[in-house]
Order: C-alpha cells, then structure tokens, then sequence
C-alpha cells in the first residue's frame, strides 16, 4: 500500500466513525481519484474513427512501427502497448476463437450480398469464398476503390489468416501466444507478423512491452478499433473502453481536417469522453491528416471555423501522422538505400509516403522559396523525385517536414503531460475531491470537542448541572407517563386495537352465548311446576306466566354470573398488561433513578384496578337486571315471539294439571330463547363494549393526570435522592467524558497527521491547494453557547 492510499484509507474510516457525517457524505469520488493516484497503470486510450490515423499516430509518437496502418482496412484489434526495459521487449498475441470468426465472416458475407451461410470447417467452401473476393476487388480495381472493394479485402484477409494460424484458433476460446512460442527473436519481429492484414484480422489483442521514456511510470497507450467499424462489436469495444472508469485518459484523433467536419460518431465519442469520471478532463484533441487542408484551402478554412467555434484552446493538435512518422524513420537512411526505398519501403511499389512527400515539396506551400530550392519534375517517376530531392536538400528538409507534420509537438505536449504535470494533477484532483470530506471532519470535531469542553469536569460542578435539570426531568416523566395511558387508552377505545383485550372480548361474548344454551337447556318445567304448588299451598293450579317469570329470573341471574365473572377477569388482566409496559418504559426508569421508586405509579395503578373491577361488575349486574323485563317486541302483533305465546298457552292452557304444562315444555323453552337471544345479543354486540370503553376511561385518565401531578410534587424527595445517586455517578461520568475526550484527541491526532501528509505531498509537487488541520489554537477557543444561558436562567 502507498502511503497516500494509507492517508486516505484513514480519513474514510474517520468519516465512517463520525456517524452523523457517514450517510451525508459520497466518496465515490475520492474511491475514484485515489485509484487513479496510487494506480501504477495509467491507460492512455486512442480513439476516433476509422483510418483517421490513430496506428499511424502512436507509431509516430514512439517512432517505431509497431502498429497496423493501412488504408481501408479495418480491424477489431485491441493493441496495448507497455514499458519494458530494454533487455525484456516482447509481444503477446491473442487470437480471435473460431465462432467469433465465422460470425465475421458471415456479418461480411451479409453486407456483400453473398447470402450463403459459409462453414468454416469446408476448406472447400473457404477457397471459393476467397476467389471470390479476389474477383470482386479485380472488378472493383483495388481493395480501397469502393465499399465493396473494402469489404471483400477484408472478408479475405480474415479467411486468409483463418487458415494460416488454425491451429492457434480455438473453436470457443481466445488463446493467448507469447513472442517465444512463435520462436520471434526481437520486438520488431513480432510486430510485423501481427502487422500483415491477414493476421491482424484474426488477432482480437496484441499486447506489446516496449522500451521508451514515454511509458515509463506505468503509461499504456491502447490503440482502439474505429468508433465507425463496420463490425458492430468492435466498435463497442471502443465505447467501452472509453466509458471504462479504470480509463486514465483519452487521445480523440480526429477526422475533420480529411472530412471537413465532425462525424456523428465523433460527437458520440467527444460526448461519452467527457462523461467519464475517470478521464475528467485528461483529454487530448489530435486533428489528423492536417496535410490534406495544406491542398485544399476550403478543407482548412472549415476546420479552423470548427476549432474555433467548438473547442477550447486547451490541448488542440494538428498533425500529419503520415509524414511525421516516416519523416523520424527515414532520418536513418541516407542514399546508400536510397532514403528507405530499399529498406523500409522494399515491398511496396509506390510507397504512400512518396507520393505525399513529392507532393508536399510541389504544393504545401510550406517551403519557403529562400530556404529550399524545390524542383519536382514531372518527367521522372515519383521514386526518382524523391530520391532526388531527398539527395539535394538532405536533413534539412527532412527536419523541416517533421516540424510541419505537427507531431513533435504533440509527442513533447503528451511527453510533458505524462511525466511532469500527470502525477501533480492526479493528486491534485484527488485533494479538491478529499476538500469537502475533511471541512466537514474538521467542523464536526472541533463541534463536538467544544460540546465536551462544556461539561462538568467535577463532583460539584456535575452535580449543579444535574440537579438543574431535576424539575424538569420530573414533570418529563410524569408527561411522558400521562401521555403513555392516552395512548393505551386512546388504542383499546378509539381505535379498538388492543388485541388482548379484543381476544378476552371474544371470549365473553361466546361464553354468555354458551351460558345461555346451557340454562335453557337445563330449565326444567316440572321442577318450577312444582316449586309453585309448594309455595301457593291452597292451589294446585300454576299459571303459565307463573312459569315464565320464574324462568325469567332464572335466566337473567343465570347470565349475570357469567358476566360478572369474564368483567373481572378482562379487568384485572387488563390492568397487569398495563402495569406491565408502564415498567418497560424509560419514564419509568427514569423515575428510578430520579426518586428511587416509581413515585406512587404502581400503588396508584393497583388501586385503580381494584376500582375499575367493582364499576364494571357493577355495570355487569344492571345489565342482567334488565334482562328480567320483557322485551316490547315480546308481545307486539305480527312477531315470532307473539306467535310462539299463543302456540304456548294453548298447549299449556289445555288442562289444568301438571302434566299438560309439562308437556308445552319445548314450547315454552323456544319461547325463551327467542326472547333471551335478543338480550344477549343486544349486550354482548353493542352495550357491553362500550361500557367496558367507558369504564376503563372514565377511571384511567383522570388518575393519570393526577400521578403526574404527584410525581412532581415529589420534588424535595428526589433531589435528596439524586444527589446521594449523583455522589456515586458523578466520578464515573466525569471519567466517560474523560475517555470520550482522550477518544476524540486521538481521532484529532490521526486526522491532522493524514491531512499533514497529504498536505506535504502537495506542497513537494508544487501545488497549492491545503486541507484543513484541526489546530490547537481553534480547540481551546471554546464558543459559549446559547442555550447554555437559557438552562442557568431557569
Ligand atoms: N495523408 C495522410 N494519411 C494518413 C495520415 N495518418 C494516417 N494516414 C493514412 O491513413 C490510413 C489509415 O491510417 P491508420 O493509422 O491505419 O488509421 P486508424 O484506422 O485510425 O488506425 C493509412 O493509410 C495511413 O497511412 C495523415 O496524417 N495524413
Ligand atoms: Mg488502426
């Protein structure tokens, strides 16, 4: 680990223990730019559109041919290129896997119009494929005389370099190849085999490690397939690799000075570069084939229009890759190899780079007729001009070339970038993104070391500021405990939802239901037949309302019983459900420690129960009171009950002897069911409920009102009290703020020696800008606070 990694890792973990600032604070910025500063990779990516010259580019910038550059040839490869020292160059291949070929392959066929879908097992099938190709670009003229002609050079550079490295092509798998196992002895080597079209084609990335200033200090330069690439995917490689946070920074090599304007895809790529929060704003503008506005003034005067009218001044380049690169190259030659002729260009005819050269002697423009005399003859060959000329003016021309190609002052611009001003302006980023993290660490511990330089640091001092407080605490808690039996209340009779009580409810209402059966079941005529002769002696007749009255009172006493009975219970739990959750609150704790007791809340609780028990039996028995009158309903005309009167009294009114009042009694039962289920009904669905409400109400609020009261009047008792609890507390509690204090010293310490050498580093790459240290002067001003006066007027 860096040491700056280690800085910030502490004051992300300082911010993670200050909890209050942890959930205000993102730091995904500063997770970001400390990646950045402590990576010991930084990748530089190439991008633009196709054939705008980003091979060619990077090639100039190092001044060795490494890449692939040609006209109209587009491939999907990925190329890195990293330091190496000198004894240790090398290149690793990976190949592209047999089915991301043949999708290619059949991509190509599509756009081409050859629909059949080609096996790339039938070498058959291959070789007719690959004729026909070449037919197409003998038609075409040449492989970059049109789209077609393009597509069919590429189709067969990618059978070509399917058969020739087959076995290195796995049907599902990129295999990866190291320079030795292709028995290449030097960087060069491998580069060339990885340079010809037909392998190019097939290799998905060329990893090389080369030796140059330019990547030391763990640069990569990444050369991109083009953001038009007629493959799709290759072009999203692009795009992610530019959206990619683990990207550093991004060389746009620009078309404009070619095409006159900007492309939409170049307005894609511009766009998404400045999105990225790992480029920020490491961004270099390369306008390339600036030689072709030095022919063509409209071409120029566009692109000085789009310069000025879109991009800032900061880091804008204009370059002829072409002519700077092979200017550096041919610097080597001389006419023994007729300026390269023989060597670099053996294997081409006309090399591009000749035709350019003579033209840029004939009609740049740029060599000033008193420093050159230029004689381009149009009666010798190109080759001889240049041969010529190259003869007759010697390095001068050369040097002067490679000045007006634009690239030594790109290659100096990025050179300066990436070893002197890329380090300082990392850590530069990185401390604007640390500024917001460590103003708000400072604030808040300079807070909260004030709020525990105002504590009470002895006995006494400690003691006032609790006993202070003592009043207040006790009218809090007689509050909070008026407040708490609202609520109760306010949830078992407003809104019906306490489910205890709900459920013993329930229970009430089955039981006087079942009560009910029981007694009508058990009423027994005969019994009551008989009770009545023996207490009127001198009759022997009964009459049948004799009967039922007697029934009545059977029935209602019957039911009171039981009502009585569950209102007791409900109470009474009711009451140690109460009790229970007033002792879990922390007024009751806190009155604990306040006074020693509970100030009376139990006593006072217990005797409220006792109370509320007798007015709701109370309210039971006069409702089983009632039961004892008829309901009106009992006699009124068209009724059930009526009906059932009349059905009784002729039975029972057919004799007058015991046995016919016997025989009516089903009769006389069903009459007494259909009075007393009404009854019952009545009470246990609307009345009884909501007395129980009105009892617990009338007897709960008041006495809560008048216990806070009392709590409060315990005021003498308690101070005594508190202040034998605060003798014991005192030295413990001046102790925790002792240790809150010693904790929070030391966080101080940590955060001002990270800040410290953040801030060292700053300072040693020359920049300016400082995070704040928490400073000894700024602690031992202590700020009085408002509130602190309030409390003492009180
Ligand atoms: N005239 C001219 N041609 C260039 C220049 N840079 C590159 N080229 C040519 O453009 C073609 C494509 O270049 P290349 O580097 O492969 O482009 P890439 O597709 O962006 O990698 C090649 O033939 C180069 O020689 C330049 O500055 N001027
Ligand atoms: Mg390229």
């Amino acid at each position: 680990m860096t040491s700056l990694q280690i800085q910030v890792d502490t004051l992300l973990n300082l911010l993670n223990q200050a909890s209050e600032l942890r959930s205000q604070i993102d730091t995904t910025a500063v997770q970001h730019s400390l990646k950045k500063a402590i990576s010991p990779t930084f990748e530089i990516i190439f991008a633009g559109a196709f054939s705008a010259g980003k091979s060619m580019l990077i090639n100039a910038v190092l001044e060795r041919e490494l890449l692939y550059s040609a006209e109209g040839h587009a491939t999907g490869t990925e190329c890195r290129i990293a330091y190496a020292d000198p004894e240790q160059e090398r290149v690793v291949l990976t190949f592209l896997s047999q089915s991301e070929i043949d999708q290619q392959v059949n991509l190509l066929c599509q756009k081409m119009g050859l629909t059949t879908k080609i096996d790339l097992t039938q070498s058959e099938a291959i070789a007719l494929l690959q004729a026909k190709c070449k037919e197409i670009l003998q038609a075409e003229g040449g492989e970059s005389k049109s789209e077609k002609a393009k597509q069919a050079s590429a189709l067969n550079y990618l059978l070509e370099g399917f058969l020739s490295n087959r076995d290195r092509i796995h049907l599902t798998e990129n295999q990866t190849f190291s320079m030795e196992q292709f028995h290449f002895k030097t960087l060069q080597e491998a580069a060339s085999y990885a340079r010809r079209g037909a392998n190019s084609a097939v290799l998905k990335r060329v990893e090389y490690y080369c030796h140059h200033d330019l990547l030391k200090d763990g640069n990569i330069l990444v050369d991109t397939p083009g953001i038009d690439a007629p493959v799709k995917r290759d072009a999203e490689l692009t795009y992610r690799k530019i959206e990619n946070p683990d990207t550093s920074a991004v060389v746009c090599v620009l078309k404009p000075a070619s095409s006159g304007d900007m492309s939409s895809e170049e307005t894609e790529l511009l766009e998404k570069t400045r999105h990225n929060p790992g480029v920020r704003d490491r961004v270099f503008y390369v306008f390339n084939r600036v030689d072709e506005t030095w022919y063509n003034a409209q071409l120029r005067q566009r692109l000085d229009t789009l310069i000025e009218e879109q991009f800032d001044r900061e880091r804008i380049y204009r370059t002829s890759a072409l002519l700077g690169f092979y200017g550096s190259q041919i610097r080597s030659t001389g006419i023994r190899d007729r300026f390269g002729l023989d060597s670099i260009f053996a294997s081409e005819e006309i090399p591009q780079f000749v035709s350019e050269f003579n033209r840029y002697c004939a009609s740049s423009g740029k060599l000033s007729a008193n420093a050159f005399r230029i004689d381009v003859r149009s009666y010798e060959s190109p080759t001889e001009n240049y041969v010529r000329i190259l003869g007759e003016q010697g390095e001068t021309l050369i040097r002067q070339l490679i000045q007006d190609s634009g690239i030594e002052n790109f290659r100096t611009a990025i050179t300066r970038y990436l070893t002197e001003e890329k380090r300082p302006q990392l850590i530069a980023t990185l401390a604007d993104d640390l500024n917001p993290i460590c103003t708000a660490l400072q604030r808040h511990y300079l807070e909260a070391w004030h709020d525990l330089a105002r504590q009470p640091r002895d006995r006494s001092a400690f003691k006032d500021q609790e006993l202070r407080q003592l009043s207040h605490d006790l009218k809090q808690a007689g509050d909070a405990f008026r407040q708490d039996i609202e609520q109760v209340i306010n949830d078992t009779v407003a809104t019906n939802s306490n489910v205890a009580l709900e459920t013993e409810f329930t229970r009430l209402k089955a039981k006087m239901v079942s009560r009910l059966d029981e007694l009508l079941n058990t009423f027994s005529v005969g019994e009551v037949h008989r009770r009545a002769q023996s207490s009127h002696r001198r009759n022997s007749v009964v009459p049948l309302s004799g009967i039922l009255a007697e029934a009545f009172y059977y029935l209602a006493n019957g039911l009171e019983e039981v009502l009585v009975e569950c209102s007791r219970e409900i109470v009474t739990n009711f009451f140690v459900r109460l009790l229970d959750r007033v002792r879990h609150q922390s007024y009751y704790r806190d009155l604990q420690r306040l006074l020693g007791n509970d100030g009376g809340i139990e006593r006072s609780l217990l005797q409220l129960q006792q109370q509320t028990v007798l007015a709701l039996e109370n309210e039971a028995r006069i409702e089983c009171d009632r039961y004892l009158r008829e309901r009106p309903e009992f006699y009124a005309e068209g009724t059930a009950s009526i009906w059932q009167l009349r059905q009784t009294l002729q039975q029972a009114c057919r004799g007058y002897d015991y046995q016919s009042m016997v025989e009516a009694e089903p009769a006389i039962r069903q009459l007494l069911k259909l009075d007393f289920e009404q009854k019952v009904k009545a009470t246990i669905t609307r009345t009884f409920r909501q007395t129980i409400n009105q009892t617990l109400n009338t007897h709960l609020l008041p006495t809560a009102t008048e216990q806070a009261e009392k709590i409060l009047q315990q005021y003498d008792r308690a101070r005594t009290h508190l202040s034998q609890v605060l003798d014991k507390e005192a030295d413990e509690k001046i102790q925790q703020i002792q240790r809150k204090e010693a904790v929070l010293a030391e966080s101080i310490a940590n955060y001002n020696d990270a800040v410290s050498e953040i801030n060292a580093c700053l300072e040693k790459m020359l920049l300016d800008r400082r995070l704040p240290i928490v400073s000894q002067f700024d602690l031992e001003i202590v700020p009085m606070m408002e509130t602190e006066e309030m409390v003492s007027v009180n």
